[in-house]
């Protein structure tokens, strides 16, 4: 690792030679050397994990669990070694607790249904927060249509910090779920999810994390959160897209009803009724995506060696140095904490809207994102159309925010 020094005194973490891992990062976008800052959408894959899966698809390839031949054995090993490396890393403190699933969206709607349909019912209070992404707040708004639960939010302060002053009026009894985003896509806020998790168990209170923008970013451990259910997408930590997962309570998946029906998730099946097996092939039914498993598995291991403390120390860093720079552009106005935040800037430009701004940083090869970000109700709370947004990962540098910040100066005299 090499030691850049940025300014006059601040040393930074350099992992600039990383870019070599990444065969899509070298490339030009309308004549101009692309800047990717798009990761909270979806990161980069380094060859590790492409080789992994041209590996399986040439070498391994078949199904999974059911097979007694030496393809389906190797395959099976692989895929059930994955959820291991999955397990560990996010500190499961049993490989049963983590079920795959397509990614997060797909993992809070599991719960969303099998536990709401279970344990919710009329009167009961669903409570997130003012700043989740639609997908924790559309199945949950689903869930309460179906029991009569009630949903209710703890809103969002002007510094894009959550408004705990009305935590205790609204964390009580009548609550039977609280979920929480542990990073949030349009804010960068990291929200002291251990802390509200401990409080809502307290008062037995089930508790369910969206950790899309945590897991791969900085260091996740489920055991000292406390949660009982923790969702993340393996395509914003270098996997492939279409995997993710759900790692959830040993007990409170005991206690659950499957979701899919089909094969690999019964014990006996007649013609009359089923059994089902325990977790997590309960939750598994068919053919899963085994690639994409094997996939997140080369890519739990690519961030291991990397280090997931270098990683979020390196989002820290360029983070804070592009705030600083962005500070100093005329009419903008930057969404979020100033600091402890994620490796993220939305902001707001007086002078352009969010899509134009966009597409003018496309024709100079820099890649944002602007829109909503599937968060409405905070582009309302924040009385904008929407935000542009810059995304980092490990393998972006300060000379990429350099050339974004020069991007920018030239839009904003390109508007003005
Ligand atoms: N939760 C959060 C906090 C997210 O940022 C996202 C995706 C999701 C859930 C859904 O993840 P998926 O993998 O199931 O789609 N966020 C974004 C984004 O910010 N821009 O594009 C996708």
């Amino acid at each position: 690792m090499r030691i850049v020094v940025l300014g006059k005194t601040s040393p930074m973490i350099d992992l600039s030679h990383l870019r070599a891992d990444f065969p899509i990062l070298h490339q030009q976008v309308h004549g101009e050397p692309l800047v990717y800052f798009d990761n909270a959408a979806s990161s980069q894959k380094p060859r590790a994990v492409i080789q992994e899966l041209t590996r399986y698809y040439e070498q391994d390839n078949a199904n999974v669990h059911r097979g007694l031949h030496e393809l389906s054995n190797r395959a099976t090993d692989t895929f059930e070694a994955a959820r291991k490396k999955v397990a560990r890393f996010i500190g499961a403190a049993n490989t049963h607790e983590v079920i795959f699933t397509r990614g997060t969206t797909e993992s809070i709607n599991l719960v969303a249904n099998v536990w709401a349909n279970q344990y919710l019912k009329a009167g009961d209070v669903i409570l997130y927060t003012g700043m989740e992404h639609h997908s924790n707040l559309v199945p949950w708004q689903l869930a309460a249509k179906r029991s009569g639960a009630v949903v209710k939010h703890i809103p969002v302060l002007d510094d894009g910090t959550l408004d705990l002053s009305l935590l205790d009026s609204l964390l009580t009894e009548q609550v039977k779920i609280f979920t929480c985003v542990h990073v949030s896509n349009s804010l960068g806020t990291i929200n002291p999810v251990r802390e509200l998790c401990a409080k809502a168990r307290a008062l037995g209170i089930t508790t369910l994390v969206d950790g899309a923008q945590a897991v791969g970013h900085l260091p996740v451990n489920v055991q000292e959160i406390g949660c009982d259910f923790y969702a993340f997408s393996g395509h914003k930590m270098c996997a492939p897209t279409g995997i993710g997962g759900l790692w959830g309570r040993a007990e409170k998946l005991a206690a659950m009803q499957p979701w899919h029906g089909g094969g690999e998730m019964i014990e006996v099946v007649t013609l009359e009724t089923s059994s089902y097996k325990a977790a997590p092939a309960r939750f598994e039914a068919g053919t899963p995506d085994i690639a994409g498993v094997i996939g997140l598995g080369a890519a739990v291991d690519y961030l291991e060696k990397v280090g997931i403390d270098t990683i979020h120390q390196h989002g820290r860093e360029l983070t804070a140095y592009a705030l600083q720079c962005m500070a100093e552009l005329p009419g903008i106005h930057i969404l979020g904490p100033q600091s402890e935040r994620g490796a993220l800037v939305a902001f707001h430009l007086a002078c352009a809207h969010p899509h134009d701004l966009v597409e003018f940083a496309n024709t100079h090869g820099l890649a944002l994102r602007g829109g909503h970000h599937c968060t409405q109700p905070l582009m309302k709370r924040f009385k904008v159309p929407g935000t542009s947004r810059a995304s980092f990962y490990f393998y972006n540098t300060t000379a990429e925010v350099d050339r974004m910040m020069d991007i920018l100066h030239r839009a904003v005299k390109f508007f003005s």
